[in-house]
């Protein structure tokens, strides 16, 4: 990695590294142990990226990951404890959106909701059963509708927007 992240220094590109839970990768599974390997690398353009479902499964406390990332998280993935849209189990995302507000972090929030079974993705992480009621397009917009607003309203509440 000290030798590719050469190309990402020279294209003006951060990498992000992406702790996962214990049954999706083998390597980096929580905040301490990423925060370890990009600082291993020592490159101004290797970040953290931290996501919520895996956290939920990894760390001992969510916010005190996110505090432990620090400075060097640049990119953040939320999903719920059952990878549907934040708000939609039982994660608590007020803590954590506090955390982000707390680091002073700037950078993308991204939503990762996994709720169709089948297909390569349904298969690599597991997804056995379709995870909401209505699996119509329509539907997905409507979610897709809440999931936005719900993430604006936390941003808000925490100052961040
Ligand atoms: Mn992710």
């Amino acid at each position: 990695m000290r030798e590719i992240i050469r190309v990402a220094e020279d294209c003006g590109v951060t990498y992000c590294v992406e702790a996962v839970n214990r049954f999706e990768g083998c390597l980096i599974n929580t905040a301490k142990e990423a925060l370890a390997y990009v600082e291993a690398v020592d490159s101004l353009n290797i970040g953290i990226l931290l996501d919520t479902y895996h956290m939920n499964i990894e760390e001992d406390s969510i916010p005190a990951a996110i505090h432990l990332a620090g400075d060097r998280l640049v990119n953040f993935h939320t999903g719920d404890n059952n990878r549907r849209c934040p708000g939609r189990g039982h994660i608590n995302f007020d803590e954590i959106f506090q955390a982000l507000a707390d680091i002073h972090y700037t950078g993308r929030i991204v939503s990762e909701p996994f709720v169709a079974k089948g297909g390569e993705v349904g298969k690599d992480i597991f997804v056995w059963r379709d995870l909401e009621e209505d699996m119509s397009p329509e539907y997905r917009d409507k979610e897709a509708a809440y999931l936005l607003k719900y993430e604006q309203d936390m941003l808000k509440k925490y100052g961040m927007a």
